[in-house]
């Protein structure tokens, strides 16, 4: 019954999807989110217990994982996890904790970590040459990152993230505090991720010109939590399950759905807002692109060896990714109803129109032109002005571009002008084109912003994002205030960033 379920509604989906393709003219009017979205949300209590510091060596190295399963070819994967551990280590903390972490590169070329959507001091965000140097192999770097938000992050390199990432160099971060005790009875952490192997454990190309001038090099195994296949876990008969999922997949677009049980989001990239029943959305799924994230609540079924399951609808058939099993006595009797977590502490903006207005185009690059624009780099005097970058932070080509500003790419590249200034703590309303036949997940590092309007997405709930889908000749608006740095802005399809998606606002 499920894969009739699934097929006929991702028939439907298509259906759907087609018809407003048709519908809509370009770039028509910004349509505004639903604005209750983020209102009358719970404030969260002042914490409480002393602020910890968790102090934690990263180590990257490499090692053997039976990604494919038991039994067949080992692969080796580029980890933070020690051999036998999961792939992907799940760091917990409270809110107003701290982590002190060295990294530690055993890997044989430089890395760094980026803590994705974590709101932290510009020199700990990870970018080699942008706000910090490469931690070379052999080397260390020390991170102090402040945890002033709860939610659902992870970390990541942040050049040859598609080689690093390819290989599983991630982690997996959850600030905890943002829910009152008992608000869930299993906390699960799905993360989704496909994998580039051949049948014989080794990696194929991490990137293809084809893939990259497009949609994106897709992987040949399709996984969770770092094993090929679906996850699959015992859930209490009845009760509330909060799922927190993660797209840690370079390059899959998920339209997550939810069959066999009722089922709300109440979290985007780790912040709450009004939960939202998946079926009143469009086409009844969210859409998660590369590093996205999105919390769900879902109850368990009533009767103990029932499951449900968690499905993503974008692919060309309904592919199962997480399989729930209600297990031992019921819990829970009462009737699904979904309560919000407690609102985020994000500095939001509070007056629109007080708010400087912004531009960003995301295309196609136009070649020579844009590389001769960006070839005098930054002015002399800039800190930043002498930084060449290396081969592992450029491609040797530009195929995407942002405003028609390519990253730089090819040999001696050196770091380009920001895309844009902006003053510290001043609000901005950003307006985000997609002029491309492709959608693009953008991401904005070191600040949470309000998803104001979409011009080609209806029905969707004004909520809090660090990463936003742009549909093909799409505009999107978002709301943020400045944060003191330079941030990168770039696509989060990660053959896209390495041909050219990609530059960085200064916030001075
Ligand atoms: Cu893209």
């Amino acid at each position: 019954m499920s894969r009739h379920e699934g097929l006929t509604r991702r028939l439907l989906l298509g259906g759907a999807l087609a018809g407003a393709t048709a519908a809509t003219l370009p770039f028509a009017p910004a349509v505004r989110a639903a604005d209750d979205g983020l209102s009358g949300l719970p404030a969260r209590p002042p914490t409480s217990g002393p602020e910890r510091t968790h102090r934690l060596t990263l180590v990257a190295a490499e090692r053997d994982a039976h990604i494919l399963g038991p039994g067949r070819p080992a692969s080796r994967v580029w980890s933070f996890a020690r051999q036998g551990e999961p792939i992907f280590p799940i760091l917990r903390a409270q809110v107003g904790d701290r982590i002190s972490a060295r990294l530690e590169n055993r890997l044989p070329q430089h890395t760094s970590i980026h803590w994705h959507g974590v709101r932290v001091p510009n020199g700990m965000d990870g970018v080699p040459y942008v706000t910090q140097p490469p931690v070379q192999p052999g080397e260390t770097f020390e991170y102090g990152i402040p945890l002033e938000d709860t939610g659902t992050y992870f970390l990541h390199p942040h050049c040859d993230e598609s080689g690093q990432t390819g290989r599983g160099l991630m982690a997996i971060l959850v600030v905890e505090g943002d829910a009152p005790p008992g608000y869930a009875d299993s906390d699960l952490v799905l993360a989704v991720k496909d994998w580039r192997l051949a049948d014989d454990g080794t990696y194929l190309p991490f990137d293809t010109k084809d893939g990259a001038g497009r949609a994106g090099t897709f992987g040949t195994v399709r996984g969770t939590n770092g094993q090929a296949g679906p996850m699959r876990a015992a859930v209490p008969t009845g009760g509330i399950v909060r799922l927190r999922v993660l797209n840690l997949d370079p390059t899959r677009i998920l339209q997550l759905g939810v069959e066999g049980a009722a089922a709300a989001l109440i979290a985007t990239d780790g912040h709450a807002l009004q939960p939202v029943s998946l079926d009143g959305l469009t086409d009844g799924v969210w859409r998660l692109g590369p590093a996205m994230r999105a919390d769900l609540l879902v109850q368990a079924p009533a009767r103990a060896g029932e499951t449900l399951r968690i499905m993503d609808y974008g692919s060309a058939e309904p592919w199962l990714a997480a399989e729930l099993t209600a297990a031992g006595p019921r819990i829970r009797q009462d009737a699904f109803e979904p309560r919000p977590l407690y609102a985020a502490q994000i500095p939001r903006v509070t007056d629109l129109g007080a708010a400087e207005r912004l531009s960003f185009t995301f295309g196609a690059s136009s070649g020579a032109d844009a590389a001769a624009e960006i070839a005098a780099g930054l002015p002399a005097g800039d800190p930043l002005a002498k930084v060449l970058l290396d081969t592992l932070c450029v491609r040797d080509t530009s195929l995407w571009a942002i405003n028609k500003t390519p990253w730089p790419a090819g040999p001696n590249a050196v770091l380009p002008p920001p895309l844009g200034t902006l003053a510290a703590g001043r609000p901005y309303i950003a307006e985000w084109i997609n002029t491309t036949p492709h959608p693009h997940p953008i991401h904005l590092h070191g600040h949470t912003f309000e998803v104001l309007s979409y011009s080609r997405q209806a029905g969707m709930p004004r909520h809090l994002a660090d990463t936003v889908i742009i549909n093909p000749r799409e505009r999107v608006e978002v709301a943020f205030l400045a944060a003191p740095g330079d941030w990168m802005l770039h696509c989060h399809i990660v053959e896209h960033l390495e041909y050219g998606m990609m530059g960085y606002l200064r916030v001075a």
